[in-house]
């Protein structure tokens, strides 16, 4: 089957990396996320991950690079990672989609919210980035 690719993003501000905490699906409400979602036909993951960040954020943001890294979701999905930041002068980022709360980590907080089991080894590479590897 062709592996689809869902992405995921580790927004970036000052030092700190925003959760998302999902409201939906039922058996994934509660978890934290890297807030992104499903790359749609004709999409890069880039513009996948712009569209998907105004969607359920409201932000407007750019993409920074790639966290390496391929994650297993519900097959046939894997999870990419990117950075990004938002960009100057938009929004503070709303729960507008999907989620029904949102916080912006330190480094030493990275592991006070209760990731999705799918994200836990991406957000270990987000904090080697941030510092906190
Ligand atoms: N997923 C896992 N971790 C993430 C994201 C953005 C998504 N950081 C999983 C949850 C869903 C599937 O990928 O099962 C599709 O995501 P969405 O379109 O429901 O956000
Ligand atoms: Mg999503």
């Amino acid at each position: 089957m062709t592996e689809r690719i869902v992405v995921g993003a580790a927004l970036l501000e000052g030092g700190r990396l925003l959760a998302a905490r999902r409201s939906a699906p039922e058996e994934l409400a509660g978890r934290w996320e890297l807030p992104g979602g499903k790359v749609e036909p004709g999409e890069t993951p880039e513009e996948a991950l712009v569209r998907e960040l105004r969607e359920e954020l409201g932000v407007e943001a750019e993409v920074l690079g790639r966290v390496p890294g391929v994650w297993p979701l519900k097959p046939p999905y894997v999870l990419h990672v990117w950075t990004a930041r938002l960009l100057p002068g938009a929004a503070d980022p709303k729960p507008l989609q999907d989620h029904d709360a949102l916080r912006w980590l330190t480094a030493a907080e990275l592991w006070d919210v209760d990731w999705l089991d799918q994200d836990v080894p991406a957000v270990r590479e987000v904090a080697v980035l941030l510092g906190a590897g």
